[in-house]
């Protein structure tokens, strides 16, 4: 059999990433029967007759015909559209899909577990997305920014969408794309940045073809195409006097502008907006409100069953230092709690999961609390903006469990995740035109986990790595390369927040593009004031009591644990609270020995990571497979720039606060 792949896996120089040739040998050498109608059907059936041409297997149609695996729509309602019933019966394992969506995830469910899938052990289930949406928010430019370059916080390259301002002639590689999408079960993409310019508010209008070759190429993987549009399209790009919400003329634009969108697009998925935060335009020009702003995408929106993400980034980037009262962590909050219940069915509120923006750690957004009655998605960056931009390790499913599982209301109360299944889960791309798509070729693990967990939150991230690693590496299969993948990714997280800001204090990077230490890099800068260092002590007092009242944003028992020095957590005492640095942490330690402590180890972790990925590959010498060359090539060299940055943070954190607190290390390291 010789049928040529639909999203060309082979393509020169790319990494094939989570779907090697081999991930497909279990099911590609059996005998696998394919039934049901439409595009989704039709991959389905052309990835097994791949995956048979590769591997000597059979694709067939006719359920006589004996096989091994059966993969069908239909007859399992309660699985839901994109769920599936897996089981093995008398020799054959079963995918028994509640719709067309449910085919394509139950096959990649069966590639996931390889030999596992045709086991006697195969624990029958009804596998389903506990979030209906689980999209990916692309900040890509057509043009090249002349600061932010093509992809705004990208470290992968440029866009796979566009090249010189123009679409890609090519675009077999976003097919791919959607194909790994599908393999971790994301189903939509917002093809471009969210600080819409010139150039890319077109895309709305005349070069809305644009978005439609894009789209497809993603809709045989079942992920719709999202537009991040600019609020003040009515004017810029339909010459109106005004974009003001509220105005009969612009509801009209906005209303014929999306008609035509569906005509070209018609399963589009919607609008994402970016107003008023950080310059864009928005209601606030009309002096209407973020409902009255999002509630005329929305109704243009409705008649398609198309959605609106509407952003709660929204604070005062024009900020004095000396004002001690304004507080960011606050902004989103008291612009949308007050909202809550105006917004239409189709407008999505979409958090970023802290209060800031991205941190290495942060408390959970109390936004998420605060909307009962609003649809809200969860934001999260799988792109490593803050996070040592795709040059360090850094793996994040440990942080986004983490959140994903926290419980709003206390112990019994709904988590994250749950709140989140009103509208689903957001992440932005940490993908470019990269041969490794991400950079850093262990970041692939980032967005495969994104997937994993938008579909399943209560996943544990070091199982999902397991799964990714048995997938990207089918020679590492219980050999050394996965322990070694484990030691360095499984505590990458931990290690990263060590050498970086303390005890939840966040930013000390660079100003502008964010990589590498500056403790005081934004202490004076109009965006927001962060760790309050003097002599005395460190930290940010955001109490009722005596500080800027973000606690109070909290429903019980966090408003209360957050408020007091005796109960918040240890990782997040300095996002709320100022103290002395002798302040004694819950484990004996003073917070100025606690800096020192973390900082140190953090470094000898990272350079302990090195460590393991060159011991990795010194199994290769002893004739066990490693990794190809190329690739471990690409992972030594950023680890030699992790372990550099880690020491230049250790330093520059130590140093800093040592000499405001003239405080020595108590085991007489070097502060410098
Ligand atoms: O984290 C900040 C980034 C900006 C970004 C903004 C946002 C797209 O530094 O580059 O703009 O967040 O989320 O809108």
């Amino acid at each position: 059999m010789s049928t040529p792949h639909p999203a060309g896996p082979e393509l020169d120089g790319v990494h094939p990433a989570w779907l090697p040739q081999e991930a497909f040998r279990a099911i590609g050498s059996r005998r696998t029967l394919v039934r049901g109608d439409g595009v989704l059907a039709d991959t389905v059936r052309a990835e097994v007759a791949y995956a048979c041409a590769l591997h000597g297997g059979v694709l067939l149609t006719d359920p006589e015909k004996p096989h091994d695996l059966a993969l069908t729509v239909g007859g399992a309602p309660h699985a839901g559209e994109e769920g599936f019933v897996l089981a093995r019966a008398d020799g054959v394992t079963s995918v028994t899909a509640g719709g067309p969506a449910g085919l394509l995830y139950g096959l990649f469910e069966v590639v996931r577990r390889g030999e596992a899938a045709f086991g006697a052990d195969l624990p029958a289930g009804t596998h389903r997305p506990a979030l209906p949406r689980r999209m990916l928010d692309h900040w890509d430019n057509v043009d090249v920014h002349p600061v932010m370059g093509q992809v705004e916080r990208g470290y992968a390259g440029g866009s796979i969408f566009w090249r010189d301002g123009e679409p890609r002639a090519d675009l077999s590689r976003v097919r791919t794309y959607g194909r790994l999408l599908a393999a971790c079960g994301i189903n939509a993409v917002a093809v471009n940045n969210v600080n819409v310019h010139a150039t890319e508010e077109r895309l709305l209008t005349d070069r809305l073809g644009e978005v439609a070759a894009i789209a497809a190429e993603l809709r045989p993987y079942g992920v719709r195409v999202h537009l991040s549009v600019s609020f003040a399209s009515p004017v810029t790009l339909g010459g109106l006097g005004t974009a003001d919400p509220l105005d009969d003329g612009v509801r009209a634009w906005w209303a014929r502008t999306t008609e035509r969108v569906y005509a070209t697009v018609p399963d589009f998925g919607g609008y994402v907006v970016k107003a008023d935060s950080e310059g864009r335009p928005g209601p606030f020009a009309y002096g209407r409100d973020h409902a009255d702003g999002a509630n005329v995408l929305a109704d243009a929106l409705a008649p398609f069953g198309g959605v609106v993400h509407w952003r709660a980034f929204v604070y005062d980037h024009r900020q004095d230092w000396r004002d001690r009262s304004t507080d960011r962590a606050r902004a989103a909050h008291d612009h949308f709690a007050p909202l809550d219940g105006r917004f239409r069915d189709n407008a999505i509120v979409q958090v970023k999961y802290g209060p800031i923006d991205f941190q290495p750690r942060e408390p959970v957004s109390p936004v998420i609390a605060a909307v009962p009655r609003t649809r809200l998605a969860v934001e999260l960056q799988v792109t490593q903006e803050y996070t040592g931009q795709q040059k360090h390790v850094c793996y994040l499913a440990p942080m986004w469990r983490e959140v994903l599982g926290f419980r709003l209301w206390g112990p019994e109360g709904r988590s994250v995740a749950d709140v989140a299944t009103g509208g689903g889960l957001v992440a932005v791309s940490n993908v470019g035109d990269d041969p490794y798509w991400t950079g850093h070729p262990l970041a692939q693990a980032n967005l495969y986990a994104f997937g994993r967990l938008a579909w399943a939150p209560e996943l544990d991230p070091a199982a999902v790595l397991d799964e990714w690693i048995g997938l990207t590496f089918p020679s590492a299969a219980g050999g050394p390369l996965r322990r070694a993948l484990h030691d360095i990714m499984d505590g990458s997280w931990r290690t990263y927040e060590r050498y970086t800001a303390p005890l939840g204090v966040g930013f000390m990077v660079r100003p502008g593009h964010h990589y590498g230490p500056d403790v005081d890099g934004y202490e004076y800068t109009p965006w927001g004031t962060y760790h309050f260092a003097d002599r005395d002590g460190v930290g940010v007092d955001r109490t009722r009591a005596t500080g800027t009242g973000f606690t109070g944003q909290y429903p019980l028992p966090w408003s209360e644990v957050y408020e007091s020095l005796d109960t918040c957590p240890d990782e997040l005492l300095l996002f709320f609270h100022h103290v002395p640095y002798g302040h004694v942490l819950s484990d004996g330690t003073t917070v100025i020995q606690h800096i020192y402590d973390t900082h140190f180890s953090g470094a000898e972790e990272a350079a302990a990571m090195r460590a393991t990925w060159e011991k990795a590959a010194a199994a290769d010498i002893t004739g066990e497979p490693g990794v190809p060359v190329g690739l471990h090539a690409r992972v030594r060299e950023l680890l030699d720039e992790q372990v550099r940055s880690a020491r230049e943070w250790r330093d520059q954190v130590n140093a800093y606060f040592f000499r405001k607190s003239g405080v020595p290390d108590a085991h007489g390291r070097p502060l410098h």
